[in-house]
């Protein structure tokens, strides 16, 4: 009997320390994402063009030297559209891909060096003993075709969801590569793993001398699900886009726009939301509900992002003395569905896809699109 009764009092203490808790992070989830005012539809949205119909989840975009648009289908097609026209046949499919949920054919990056050495690279999930990995791998591009594949990083570990796999290279001509936490969120903090981080590495997946941690590629760690990259031509720093928990995880909301920077923890699981913690980083900007973000690109020195659960195409417009700071926030083009990827061409044009058929939107008879927002 007495056993019982400190029980249901500890049951009683542990509701309450509970409901204090969720009510913190309510209040945290409320805060405003930044000092800057709520994101406000953009004044003038100049008309976007289309370039392609009929895709089926365009996922990556890469601009090659010659003027041709490379891009990703997350079923495992690279396309190329040249002159304005889509290319009927893909320049290659990957014949193994494992296509479920959020896994495919994802990243597209070329090298730095493509104008001579054709170097091309695809991130794409496979199935390895009976499990789901995302390997790297680097191709030769012919103009017909992609020969002599190379994995260059092989078995990060990959799930249904939270596979990353956004493929940049930087000014610094090192590859980065972001990678989720495979919805095993601890292995976030595990620098033995190489899932809920984003890597860097060299060109042939070497791991360079000076990265932070000693002979391995991570660069930072403590990521969810991060799919969007892009250096501020302004400061140099590495603006990053990341899933926040849903769903199973618990809770709604909480994407981030996160500052990368060498070595440094960005919290997941430990911090979500607003939380803050000793030694882990808080986002730049936070969002709750979840506007689900899927890529990062820098146009005219804005910071511009597509949002799959948001369905628009976000801007953020930055202090130009203080790249740290958010003046303000813009939502675009909320009419055309889920919006994933957005690229700048070396036309100076900004460019965006539709994820419609990705299974969690309501596709129209033209999608998915690729569209054109002239320069
Ligand atoms: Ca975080």
């Amino acid at each position: 009997m007495m056993l019982r009764r400190e029980l249901v009092r500890d049951m009683r203490l542990s509701y309450t320390a509970m409901k204090q808790w969720s009510l913190l992070l309510v209040l945290l989830a409320c805060s405003p994402s930044s000092g800057s005012p709520p994101a406000q539809p953009a004044a003038s949205q100049p008309a976007p063009a289309v370039v392609a119909r009929n895709l089926e989840v365009p996922w990556s975009i890469a601009f090659a030297p010659d003027g041709r648009m490379l891009f990703t289908e997350r079923s495992g097609r690279v396309r190329v559209i040249e002159n304005g026209r889509l290319r009927a046949e893909p320049l290659y499919v990957v014949k193994d891909v494992a296509q479920t949920g959020e896994i495919g054919l994802m990243g597209l990056e070329l090298h730095p060096g493509f104008a001579k050495n054709r170097l091309l690279y695809l991130s794409y999930g496979i199935e390895c003993g009976g499990r789901l990995v995302v390997d790297v791998v680097r191709f030769r591009e012919t103009g017909t075709a992609l020969v002599e594949p190379r994995p260059i990083v092989r078995n990060l570990p990959a799930a249904r969801f939270h596979a990353g796999c956004r493929l940049k290279f930087g000014p610094d001509r090192k590859l980065y590569i972001t990678t989720g936490d495979a919805t095993d969120r601890e292995i976030a903090q595990d620098l033995s793993s190489l899932g809920g981080k984003i890597l860097r590495v060299n060109d042939d997946g070497s791991i360079p001398p000076d990265n932070p941690f000693p002979r391995s590629p991570v660069w930072t760690y403590g990521h969810r699900n991060p799919q969007g990259l892009a250096w501020d031509p302004v400061s140099g720093l590495l603006f990053e886009t990341e899933h926040g928990p849903s769903g199973f995880d618990g809770g709604t909301g909480g994407d981030e726009v996160n500052i990368v920077e060498k070595g440094k923890n960005y919290g997941w699981p430990v911090i979500h939301h607003r939380q803050k913690h000793a030694g882990m980083e808080p986002p730049l900007l936070e969002f709750s509900p979840a506007v689900a973000p899927a890529s990062a690109a820098f146009w005219k020195n804005d910071f511009y992002f597509g949002c799959l659960r948001g369905e628009h195409l976000h801007r953020v417009v930055l202090d130009p003395q203080d790249r740290r700071r958010v003046l303000r926030e813009e939502t675009l083009y909320s009419n055309l569905g889920r919006i994933r990827e957005v690229a700048v061409g070396r036309d100076g044009a900004l460019y965006f896809s539709t994820s419609n058929r990705d299974g969690r939107g309501n596709p129209d008879a033209s999608d998915d699109r690729i569209f054109r927002v002239a320069p």
